[in-house]
């Protein structure tokens, strides 16, 4: 049966004469679909080598993150996720602070930007708030490329990426278009989804993109859910010394708000959480975005972070375990509240 399915594949590989760019990009996440999204864009208008464009989506979690085989025979491209070293990549755009997984990888990357090689097709910027905005300026500037479409689409990601929410009032009630779409990517456990709406983020307004039925259809159920996730972490949540800390891997979830912890102990400056959904448990450790502390005086989260194995950025930061180390995450747990109560 594989077999035969392996040759079936192979048919239709020497059949076709399409060259394919596939883009890899940060899965259940806004600016991970953005960034997908004005990658293709920037790629058909400028770059034109691609007749077709496919989508996978890439999480984080314990273990090997890609799999090589993924990479197809054209171009591949990474957006808004960490590096790899395959000769297979072609295009590379990441901002997250912790982007490479080992020191093999960044100096892969140092000798290719060194070297000029590939200093026009791999790009990293942790100073960007999105990588939407790291690719709509590299695009602007180097080849060309016209923005001025995706304004609102760029200020979104920088928005929902940077958490530059209004305040958790605004990011929790979600009254904006951008932020129920980033709850939809955030929680769908449906594949097919993200690449549904990937073309549609650069050709349609934000309103429009959530007005498609298919996405329409997922506002109330998650709305539900949401209000669910509120009432739980507001039932675990526990604050001391500045910082949150909750438990909720007994009622297994695919994501859920990160600012609920902030809307329910607006003082609080730290939140600690520990979740469970199909594939990992996750230790997420985040600042309170509206935290009147000045960024000197904070922790960086994700040099946190990466003493576990996980990563993020200097503000947010996550761990992720296998499903069944849930005493490990546990106890990362414990060790990081009590660093940062101490902080
Ligand atoms: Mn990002």
């Amino acid at each position: 049966m594989l077999n035969l399915r392996t040759l079936a594949k192979e048919c239709h590989a020497r059949r076709t004469t399409d060259l394919d760019c596939k883009i890899f990009y940060h899965d259940k996440c806004f600016d991970g679909a953005c960034s997908a999204s004005l990658f293709m864009r920037f790629h058909r208008e400028r770059v034109k080598t691609a007749d077709r464009f496919l989508y996978h989506g890439l999480v984080h979690r314990a273990g090997a993150l890609f799999d090589e085989g993924a990479f197809v025979d054209g171009e591949n491209a990474i957006v808004d996720f960490k590096y790899s070293a395959s000769p297979k990549l072609t295009w590379w755009f990441d901002h997250h602070q912790s982007a490479f997984l080992t020191p093999e990888d960044q100096k892969h990357f140092e000798a290719g930007q060194a070297d000029g090689s590939q200093r026009m097709r791999k790009f990293f910027n942790p100073n960007y708030i999105s990588c939407t905005s790291l690719i709509a300026d590299t695009a602007q500037v180097n080849f060309g490329f016209d923005t001025a479409p995706l304004l609102d689409l760029i200020k979104w990601a920088d928005i929902v990426d940077g958490a530059r929410y209004e305040s958790a009032k605004s990011a929790v009630e979600m009254a904006e278009p951008a932020m129920k779409l980033t709850m939809i990517i955030e929680s769908s456990s449906d594949n097919n989804l993200v690449p549904r709406l990937i073309p549609l983020l650069t050709e349609m307004s934000l309103q429009h993109v959530l007005d498609q039925p298919f996405v329409q259809e997922l506002v109330d159920p998650l709305m539900e859910k949401h209000l669910a996730a509120l009432e739980l972490i507001r039932s675990r949540a526990t604050v001391d010394k500045g910082v949150i800390a909750f438990d909720i891997t007994d009622q297994p979830t695919e994501g859920y708000n990160k600012f609920i912890p902030y809307y329910l102990h607006p003082d609080a400056t730290y939140n600690v959480g520990l979740s469970k959904s199909s594939f990992r448990t996750k230790v997420s450790v985040g600042t309170n975005p509206w935290t009147p502390k000045s960024s000197e005086h904070l922790v960086n989260i994700a040099a946190i972070c990466e003493r576990y194995g996980g990563g993020g950025h200097a503000r947010v930061g996550a761990i992720s375990f296998p499903p069944d180390r849930e005493d490990e995450a546990r106890k990362a747990v414990a060790e990081i509240v009590a660093e940062l109560r101490q902080a």
